[in-house]
């Protein structure tokens, strides 16, 4: 895994009584240590360990912070600063998406992991298969179609992948989003140039994203900038960030190379798929500290006690309308468990829960009885009714709400299991000198 040490270093550095000249010397070194290998090029290295030095030793210290808050806030930002500006914004609506990239780059599986990205969020979606070189590549994206529950569109045998793209565009207009998988090459050459200027003319594409595996490092800036003089591309899938130690030489070549990094690969598996979020992703290496930016938030929001309550699984419907309010304050629940360590082990999805969606789930709490809020189990259908009517909303949405309510309950008792323990999180708040 990519820079595996930080947590280390960052644990090491937090363990200290004190956080003095000396202490920030050596977890800068640690860090710049952990770039090195994960072949971020030398220049960033060295631009972003003097501006952690500089901030660390000379800014005046925050109110509220202690200096080793400070310091870990610092290397926070500077960290997700060279790892891209800021979230991709994946918009779900119909469009058109060419996938390219050189052998073995992760094309084919990638594809299959954006249809099931957008099938799940109700977009119908088709394949084509636009690799004529490659043995089986027809096979292999039919098969991967099923999984994503895809249509799919293909022609074994046609060596002319244009006049496929044409012919699937029809085929699959019934589609909201088509997305294309063409061949690899060794290197952009020629022919490989040639051969997708003509899948563009014939697709038209929304949206070109460039496949490039994580291994490749730093030389990922290369290639995103050797593709995109060649056809011009909208944004790069960085792969196999599971398995190379190099990841995050690519991430921040792309981000030096201002192109935008909208997904990346985590897996084999159809659902090892991310939306890039450099805060996010920082936030999991570093661990620890993003908990303390998640307490931070929650002291100023909410009050510990019920902090703690929410994630210890004691969790009524009547908690889940206290602390809905102040729950979107903290960006919504999704949000907050998605920072947590282990938020990325939840299913997709789960809890997209929005702005305005919470004030009608709030209306339709009040109408309920105490009775009704302490056991939902209570809601008939006669009592789903007069709840709707009572909130001016429909049986549909209390049902929907009470599901939701559910999920949220489901989750927060698997937190309070093994991963959550009050006793953990004051360890942990201790580490940071929270309390
Ligand atoms: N660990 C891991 N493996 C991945 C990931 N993405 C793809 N792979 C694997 O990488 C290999 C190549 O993936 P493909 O999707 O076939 O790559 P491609 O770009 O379509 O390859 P060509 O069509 O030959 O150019 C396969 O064994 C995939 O399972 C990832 O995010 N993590
Ligand atoms: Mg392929």
């Amino acid at each position: 895994m990519v820079f595996e040490n930080l947590k280390e270093s960052i644990k090491d550095f937090t363990g200290l009584a004190v956080a003095d000249k000396k202490a920030i010397e050596e977890l800068v070194k640690n860090i710049q240590r952990d770039m090195i290998r994960a072949d971020v090029d030398i220049s960033l290295v060295k631009d972003l360990s003097d501006r952690i030095r500089d901030k660390a030793l000379e800014e005046d210290l925050p109110k509220n912070l202690s200096r080793k808050e400070h310091v870990l806030n610092i290397v926070y930002d500077e960290l997700s600063t060279i790892l891209g500006e800021k979230k991709a914004e994946v918009t779900v609506e119909p469009k058109r998406i060419l996938m390219i990239g050189l052998f073995g780059a992760g094309k084919t599986t990638t594809t299959a992991k954006i249809a099931d990205y957008y099938r799940k969020r109700g977009l119908k979606v088709g394949l084509i298969a636009a690799d004529v070189h490659r043995p089986a590549a027809y096979e292999q994206l039919e098969q991967n179609a099923e999984k994503a529950g895809a249509d799919f569109y293909g022609e074994k045998g046609n060596s002319d992948a244009a006049e496929i793209v044409s012919n699937g565009v029809e085929k699959l207009s019934h589609c909201d989003v088509i997305v294309t998988d063409s061949a690899g090459r060794d290197s952009m050459n020629k022919e490989l140039e040639k051969e997708l200027k003509n899948i563009e003319k014939a697709f038209k594409p929304d949206e070109t994203l460039l496949v490039v595996p994580a291994d490749i490092g730093q030389s990922a800036k290369e290639q995103a900038e050797t593709f995109n003089s060649a056809v011009g591309i909208d944004g790069v899938v960085v792969t196999k960030m599971d398995s190379s130690a190099k990841g995050g030489g690519a991430l921040s070549s792309c981000a030096a190379a201002d192109a935008e990094i909208v997904f990346i690969g985590t897996g084999e598996g159809i659902k090892d798929l991310e939306v890039y979020d450099p805060e996010s992703f920082v936030s999991d290496l570093l661990g620890v500290p993003d908990l303390s930016n998640l307490l931070e938030k929650a002291r100023e929001s909410i009050d510990e006690e019920k902090a703690m309550k929410m994630l210890e699984g004691d969790f009524t419907l009547k908690d889940f309308f206290e602390q809905m309010e102040q729950m979107s304050s903290m960006g919504g629940i999704d949000k907050i468990l998605d920072k947590l360590p282990f938020g990325d082990k939840l299913p997709d999805n789960v809890l997209e829960m929005q702005e305005q969606q919470i004030s009608r789930y709030k209306v339709i709490i009040k109408s309920m009885t105490d009775g009704e809020m302490s056991d939902p189990k209570l809601i008939n259908a006669s009592r789903a009714e007069r709840i709707a009517k009572g909130s001016g909303t429909s049986k549909k949405e209390v049902r929907q709400m009470i599901k939701q309510y559910r999920q949220a309950k489901n989750m927060m008792d698997k937190f309070s299991g093994k991963n959550m323990r009050r006793g953990n999180m004051k360890k942990m708040m201790r580490q940071f000198g929270m309390r």
